[in-house]
C-alpha cells in the first residue's frame, strides 16, 4: 500500500543566484550575491565592495541555466519531477530595488521558465527571496535595517504575484529566514538581509530589528498574495538544524531548550502571528529598543503562513559547560557550546549525517505548529568522480537520500505528520552557497564546471538520477 499521498510533491530545489548565471543579462541589476567571491574549502566567502577584475565570482555564470533552461528542464522532466522549487532573482525584476516600474525582460524570463516547467507537468514552487536583494538597497538603504526596504520588497512580491497568478500556486517568502541570526558567518546576514555589522555595535539588537522588519515584509507579502489569488498556498521557509542536549544532565537539556529558541523564533511569529514570550522577555532584559510601527501587530496577525517549508541537512549537540572554537561554530550554526555527536558520522564538509534527526524534526515541527510541512532542501554535498565508462556512481548520495526519505515516510506513516513533499537540494550541480565551490556537489545531474570556473558545462546524469526517477514513479515504495 502506498504510504504517501498520490499528489506528494516529489521535486528538486534550486536558488536563482546559485545556478542561473547571466548576472548582467536581460537588464538584471547587481544583487548582494554578485559581489561575493569563492571561498576556500569549507571556509566563508568574501564580500567585496565592488566587482574586482582579479577575483572570481562563481555565481556570475552559475551553471548558465539562464541560457540553457530548456535543456535543463527537459532533464528534470525526464527525471520525473512533479515540482521544482526555485527562486525569483529580485534584481531581474527590479534591478536596483527602488524603481517604480519592473523590468519586462526579467518578468518574461520567469514566464518562459514557468511555461517550460508546466509543459512537463512540473509544478513551480517559488521562493520570493533566496539569499539575495538588490545591491543598491543594501548599500544605499542598509538593507532590512531600513523599513523602506520592506515597501520595496512588498512591491516586488505584488508584481510577481500578479504576473504569475494563473500559473503558480505554491510560494514561500524568505529562504532560511532564521539563518541570519548566526553571526559566526557574515554571509548569512548579508545575503538574507543586505546587512553588515559595524564593529562597535551590539549585533543582537540590530539582528532583532532586521528580523522584525523582515517578519513584517513576509507577513505583508502573505496578505497581498492571498488578496491577489486566494488559491495561493504561501509558506515560510526555515533552516532546521535540531539541537540535541549532550546528555540527560538537566543543565544540558535546558541549554538545548534555550538554544532551540533561535530555531523557533521566526516560525513562532510567522505561524502564530505574534511574538513569543521568551523573545519579549529577552528584549526587555537586554534593554533592546526594537522599533515597531503602529499596525505591526495586525500585520503579523493577518499574514500568517499556511505551511512550513524547511531545509534539513544535519543535527547538532550542545553541552552546557563547553566553549568551542569559532571554526566549529561555523559548521554548527554559531552555537558557542556545540560539541560533536559521538553517534553520528560527518560528511567531507563536517556536516553530521543524521536521518533519524529528520524524523525527529518532522515530529517537533508538526507537534508545535500543526501545519503541513514541506521538506524543500535535503541533500549530500560531496565530490563526484567519473568512472572509466563515463558514468558517475554516486552511491553515497543515494544512501543519504534513501535514509532521509525513509525517515520522512516513517514520520508520515507511523507518526501522522502531514508532509506535502520532498525536494532534494541542488537537483543539478550548482554553486555551493557557503563556500562558493563547485566541487561540493549535491546534484543528481553532473555539470562540467570546476572551482575556478573552467569546464564545458556539459550535463551528465548520475546514477542517483535513475534511482530518484524510480522513487518518484513508485511514490516512495521502492527506495
Ligand atoms: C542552505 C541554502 C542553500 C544551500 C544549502 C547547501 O543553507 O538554503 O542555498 O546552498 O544550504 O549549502 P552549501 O551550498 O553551502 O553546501
Amino acid at each position: 500500500m502506498t504510504k504517501l499521498d498520490k499528489n506528494f510533491l516529489w521535486g528538486g530545489a534550486l536558488a536563482a543566484n546559485q545556478f542561473e548565471g547571466g548576472y548582467d543579462q536581460g537588464g538584471k541589476g547587481l544583487s548582494v550575491h554578485d559581489v561575493m567571491t569563492a571561498g576556500e574549502h569549507g571556509k566563508a566567502r568574501e564580500i567585496t565592495e565592488t566587482i574586482e577584475d582579479d577575483k572570481f565570482y562563481p555565481n556570475h555564470d552559475g551553471i548558465d541555466f539562464y541560457n540553457r533552461y530548456k535543456e535543463d528542464i527537459a532533464l528534470f522532466g525526464e527525471m520525473g519531477l512533479k515540482c521544482l522549487r526555485t527562486s525569483i532573482a529580485w534584481t531581474r525584476i527590479f534591478p536596483n530595488g527602488d524603481e517604480t516600474e519592473p523590468n519586462e525582460e526579467g518578468l518574461q524570463f520567469y514566464d518562459n521558465i514557468i511555461d517550460e516547467l508546466l509543459k512537463y507537468n512540473i509544478e513551480p514552487v517559488l521562493t520570493l527571496s533566496h539569499f539575495e536583494m538588490p545591491l543598491h538597497l543594501a548599500r544605499e538603504y542598509g538593507g532590512f535595517r531600513n523599513r523602506k526596504v520592506v515597501d520595496y520588497f512588498v512591491r516586488f512580491a505584488e508584481t510577481v504575484f500578479n504576473r504569475y497568478k494563473d500559473k503558480v500556486k505554491y510560494w514561500m517568502t524568505f529562504n532560511e529566514i532564521n539563518n541570519q541570526m548566526d553571526t559566526s558567518n557574515p554571509i548569512f546576514l548579508w545575503t538574507n538581509s543586505g546587512v553588515t555589522l559595524a564593529e562597535d555595535e551590539d549585533p543582537e539588537e540590530v539582528l532583532y530589528q532586521v528580523a522584525h522588519n523582515e517578519l513584517i515584509a513576509s507577513a505583508l507579502a502573505v496578505s497581498k498574495g492571498k488578496e491577489i489569488n486566494s488559491d495561493f498556498i504561501i509558506g515560510n521557509m526555515i533552516s532546521h538544524v535540531p539541537i540535541y542536549p549532550y546528555s540527560c544532565n538537566p543543565n544540558d537539556i535546558m541549554e538545548a531548550e534555550i538554544a532551540n529558541r533561535l530555531r523557533f523564533f521566526f516560525p513562532d511569529v510567522q505561524v502564530r502571528g505574534y511574538y513569543p514570550g521568551y523573545a519579549l522577555k529577552m528584549f526587555e532584559k537586554n534593554g533592546y529598543d526594537i522599533k515597531w510601527q503602529e499596525g505591526d501587530d495586525e500585520i503579523l496577525k493577518n499574514g500568517t503562513v499556511e505551511y512550513i517549508a524547511f531545509s534539513y541537512y544535519m543535527s547538532t549537540v550542545v553541552k552546557h559547560d563547553e566553549v568551542t572554537s569559532v571554526e566549529d561554530n561555523v559548521v554548527n550554526g554559531g552555537l558557542p557550546n556545540s560539541v560533536k555527536n559521538p553517534y553520528i558520522k560527518e560528511s567531507q564538509w563536517g556536516w553530521a549525517i543524521d536521518p533519524v534527526g529528520l524524523r525527529y524534526t518532522l515530529n517537533v515541527l508538526y507537534n508545535r505548529y500543526q501545519l503541513p510541512l514541506f521538506i524543500v532542501e535535503n541533500g549530500f554535498g560531496t565530490t563526484d568522480e567519473f568512472k572509466e565508462d563515463g558514468t558517475i556512481d554516486d552511491q553515497e548520495r543515494i544512501d543519504y537520500l534513501r535514509e532521509h526519505i525513509k525517515a520522512s515516510i516513517q514520520a508520515v506513516d507511523e507518526d501522522g505528520v502531514d508532509l506535502m513533499g520532498y525536494t532534494p537540494w541542488g537537483i543539478i550541480d550548482i554553486v555551493s552557497f557557503t563556500t562558493g565551490e563547485m566541487k561540493k556537489r549535491y546534484g543528481l545531474i553532473h555539470v562540467d564546471r570546476d572551482n575556478e570556473g573552467n569546464g564545458t558545462l556539459k550535463r551528465t546524469k548520475k546514477n542517483s538520477f535513475y534511482w530518484f526517477n524510480n522513487v518518484i514513479k513508485t511514490n516512495g515504495e521502492e527506495l
